[in-house]
């Protein structure tokens, strides 16, 4: 086999500095509190750090919102704390990823200033603008956050195209002047040693300049198909691979909005020199009913075991990469959406975390995961700070539903389900600060810190340990073919991964209830097994046939 890259064998951690840890006592997260806490990192055993966007930005989309590539928010500390974090990084041995965004910036960042003072500006070109029609914005286009994707400004008469909120203008990527600024502030950051990018929603930099009236086949006014992997999102990939990763050897994760396996193949296999890996949200779109993600709903367990595993063997076969992953700032804990946090939470939480890092690709931590956090349960709109949560609360409002109802909702889907303070210990606030957080700390931190978890025997950090231990043990994790056994069971998800003459038995129990499983004829397997990791003490030792309890998990090695 060719040398592989070392980030298919890597495990990557994801922190979200607002409430990662703050040493300050403002109630936000910073770098200094980060740097404290790499060593717990390092024993954890992940091998690189991804940061979610720390740069100078106003915060109206957390960090999303970037008004100076250049520099670091004040809050989070200087350019000198995150120079030392970087370094202290990687003393041990670790590596670190930023978190970049050029689909849009902030309406604050100079270029735009300078863009909408008139229409013969240098910088007005940076930017999308559109003359109104009819006397209305451009296109039906919705923004994703809710309402039109478009804004008027009165003085000079034209619309800019914001896909997100209305403070996130985007940046317009045929202009080839932008493209150079973009590789040039990233190269910025490659000369300061950064092992690599996450590429906010990268795929939608190239739009249909047409700027086409959506038809509302999927939803009305959409949109997405006019700017969704568009015509030229992969040359734009493969320019910048050329002039900003190939330079400095950068590992790269493109997050993917509405993306598909084709596209994704495109976009990862080495031979095309775009990115490293991708992320996709189809797996986490299986409690959207009719692909409406503002309802109360269960998930699809039939769909999630059929989307992960068609990801898993047809990107294999494509020669891409998948980033694995359930949980990220985006989206509710993966313990109270797939797991059970009030009966099972070390089983369930187990179990999950050996679904996912038992297959082939990279697998993300999401920070507070390794040691159970749950969603806190907020039930009054004011502790909710994410705007999209916010713009929804008055949407749903407008659509009549009442405030038990909102709360309901919000409480399984809001993105601050994930965004609470990480749980340190027992102490006020959960140690996270000796201020007041900037969003209210989870209420069963008593039960659930890290500084708990960590001495518990048998803890679920303990099996995030072994799992990523496992991987650099085990070739197959990151070579071995995948097949899904038994696709119609309405309670376990299992499968196998073959190299080699070797064979990984992967059985989990997604339910409460105890179920049977009994190896098919087609998984095609035989010989002496052992235990490899199981989240119940005495797993039994026959894969032949097996009663599982409560989401028991259980992977064999078969050789
Ligand atoms: O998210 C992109 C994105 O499309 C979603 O994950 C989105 O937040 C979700 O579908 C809304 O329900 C990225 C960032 O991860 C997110 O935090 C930012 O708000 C967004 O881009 C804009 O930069």
């Amino acid at each position: 086999m060719t040398e592989q890259p070392w980030w298919k064998q890597a495990v990557v951690y994801q922190i979200y500095p607002k409430s990662f840890n703050d040493t300050t006592g403002n109630g936000v997260g910073d770098i200094q509190g980060i740097i404290e806490k790499l060593d717990y990192l390092n024993t954890l055993g992940v091998d690189v750090l991804w940061l979610t966007p720390m740069y100078k930005s106003p915060q109206n989309d957390n960090g999303y919102d970037i008004s100076d590539y250049y520099g670091i928010h004040e809050e989070y500390g200087t350019m000198a704390d995150f120079e030392r974090l970087l370094d202290e990084t990687h003393k041990r041995g670790m590596k670190l990823i930023m978190d970049i965004v050029v689909n849009h910036t902030s309406t604050e960042h100079a270029w735009f200033q300078e863009s909408k003072k008139s229409k013969d500006n240098p910088y007005r070109d940076y930017y999308i603008w559109k003359d109104p029609v009819d006397g209305g914005p451009p296109n039906n286009w919705q923004s994703k956050f809710g309402g039109s994707a478009w804004e008027y400004d009165e003085d000079t008469g034209q619309h800019y195209l914001h896909l997100f909120d209305v403070t996130q203008a985007d940046l317009n990527w045929e202009n080839p002047k932008v493209r150079e600024k973009i590789y040039e502030m990233m190269c910025f950051w490659g000369e300061k040693g950064v092992d690599g990018f996450r590429l906010d929603v990268i795929n939608l930099i190239s739009k249909n300049q047409d700027f086409p009236n959506d038809d509302g086949s999927v939803a009305p006014g959409d949109g997405r198909k006019f700017y969704t992997d568009g015509p030229r999102a992969h040359e734009f990939m493969h320019e910048m691979h050329q002039e900003v990763f190939a330079p400095y050897d950068l590992m790269t994760v493109g997050e993917m909005s509405s993306t598909t396996i084709d596209h994704c193949i495109l976009y990862t296999a080495p031979e095309r020199e775009e990115l490293s890996m991708t992320f996709n949200f189809h797996h986490l779109k299986v409690d959207y009913p009719d692909g409406e993600k503002w309802t109360k709903a269960s998930f699809d367990f039939y769909e999630l075991k059929q989307i992960l595993s068609t990801w898993q063997a047809e990107m294999n076969q494509g020669n891409g990469w998948n980033a694995l992953f359930w949980c990220n700032h985006d989206q509710p804990r993966v313990l109270s959406r797939f797991g059970e946090d009030v009966n099972y939470p070390v089983e369930s939480g187990k179990m999950l975390a050996t679904t996912i890092h038992m297959m082939q690709g990279t697998p993300y931590i999401y920070q507070g995961e390794e040691f159970g956090m749950t969603n806190p349960g907020f039930d009054s709109i004011d502790q909710y700070r994410d705007v999209e949560s916010l713009n929804a609360y008055n949407l749903l409002r407008e659509k009549g539903l009442n405030e038990a109802e909102i709360m309901e909702i919000l409480q399984q889907k809001s993105r601050d389900n994930s965004r609470t303070p990480v749980q340190w210990n027992n102490e006020q606030h959960a140690g996270f600060t000796e201020g007041t957080p900037w969003i209210p700390v989870a209420e069963n931190y008593p039960q659930i810190n890290a500084e708990k978890v960590v001495q518990e025997e048998a803890s679920i950090f303990a099996h995030y340990q072994k799992l990523i231990e496992l991987r650099k043990d085990n070739p197959i994790i990151t070579h071995g073919d995948y097949q899904l056994l038994l696709p119609n069971d309405d309670r376990i998800f299992a499968y196998l991964r073959k190299w080699k003459g070797e064979s990984l038995l992967v059985i989990n129990n997604f339910y409460g209830q105890a179920a049977s499983f009994t190896l098919p004829d087609d998984a095609e397997v035989d010989g002496t097994s052992e235990v490899m990791i199981s989240n119940y003490q005495d797993a039994p030792r026959d894969y032949h046939h097996v009663e599982l309890r409560p989401y028991e998990s259980i992977v064999y090695h078969i050789h």
